[in-house]
C-alpha cells in the first residue's frame, strides 16, 4: 500500500492543495491502491520527517524543510517527496501502469513544468490570502500567518493586490494562460499530449483545483479563470474528473 501525505482542510473540503493534487492525479491514473494521511500545516515538517521522508528543500537559513506531497511505498520501502519526483518514481517502479511522463515526452514535460512554475507564481497572491478560510485548526492559522509573513514580507490579509495592481496581475495571468492555450490548441486531443493525460495537465489542474476549492465555484476569481480561453481550463478539470477521486 502507498501512503500519500496531503494537506488537511476543514469540512466539507477534504483536499485542496495544488502540489498534492498532482500526486493524487498520478496515483489515480495508475490505479495504484493508496491511503491518504491529512496533515495540518504546522505539523507537516515534523510528521514528514518522523515518517523517514527526506526534506524537499532547504530554507534560506539552511534548515531542511519537509513538504507535502510525500509518499511512502510499503512494497519497496521507498520514501519520496516532491510531486515531480513522486511521478518519476511511480513511472519507474510501476512500468505496466499508464505513465505520468509518456515515453518521448519527458523533455516536453520538463519544459512545460518549468514554464508554468516560473510564470504562475503570482497566482499565489490570490490564493494565499484565502487559505485561512479553509484551515481547520487555530494552530494552523498561527503557523500560516507567521510563515507567509516571512516568505511574502507582508501580513496575509495585505497580500492580495487591489485596484490597478490587481488588474495588472490578471493581465499577466491571462497572458500566461494565452500561451498555454496556444500550446494546447496545437495538441491533437484535449490534453497536452493528445488524448493521453500526463503530468503537464496535472500540474495545471492542481492549481486550478486549488483556486476552485479555496475560493469557491461562485467566486469572481474562479469565474475569471474558468471562463478565459473559451472555458478551456474548466473543461480540463472536467476531462480529468475520473482521475480526481479521493481514493481509488
Ligand atoms: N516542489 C514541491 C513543493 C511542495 C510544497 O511546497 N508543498 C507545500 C504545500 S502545497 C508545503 O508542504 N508547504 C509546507 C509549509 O508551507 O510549511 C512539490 O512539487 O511537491
Amino acid at each position: 500500500m502507498i501512503t500519500l501525505y496531503d494537506l488537511a482542510a476543514k469540512d466539507p473540503i477534504k483536499y485542496w492543495s495544488p502540489n498534492p493534487w498532482k500526486a493524487r492525479y498520478v496515483l489515480n491514473l495508475k490505479k495504484l491502491p493508496y491511503q491518504t494521511v491529512y496533515v495540518d500545516f504546522e505539523d507537516i515538517d515534523r510528521v514528514i520527517r518522523e515518517a523517514g521522508i527526506p526534506p524537499s528543500h532547504h530554507n534560506a537559513d539552511g534548515k531542511p524543510m519537509h513538504t507535502v506531497p510525500s509518499i511512502i511505498d510499503d512494497a519497496t520501502g521507498a520514501a519520496v517527496t516532491d510531486s515531480y519526483k513522486i511521478a518519476e518514481y511511480l513511472d519507474k517502479q510501476y512500468p505496466d501502469t499508464p505513465r505520468a511522463f509518456p515515453v518521448g515526452t519527458e523533455a516536453l514535460q520538463g519544459a512545460f513544468y518549468r514554464y508554468y512554475n516560473d510564470n504562475i507564481r503570482e497566482l499565489s497572491l490570490l490564493l494565499v490570502p484565502s487559505v485561512p478560510d479553509i484551515l481547520r485548526k487555530e494552530a494552523s492559522l498561527e503557523y500560516f500567518y507567521r510563515s507567509r509573513l516571512a516568505s511574502f514580507g507582508k501580513p496575509v490579509d495585505q497580500i492580495r493586490p487591489v485596484g490597478e495592481e490587481l488588474e495588472k496581475l490578471w493581465e499577466k495571468l491571462h497572458a500566461v494562460h494565452d500561451t498555454l492555450e496556444g500550446w494546447y490548441t496545437k495538441s491533437s486531443g484535449s490534453f497536452l499530449v493528445g488524448d493521453t493525460p500526463s503530468f503537464g495537465d496535472f500540474t495545471l489542474a492542481g492549481r486550478l483545483q486549488a483556486m476552485k476549492i479555496v475560493h469557491g465555484e461562485d467566486s469572481e476569481d474562479w469565474k475569471k479563470l474558468s471562463t478565459v480561453n473559451n472555458g478551456r481550463w474548466a473543461k480540463l478539470l472536467k476531462d480529468l474528473e475520473k482521475y480526481a477521486s479521493v481514493e481509488n
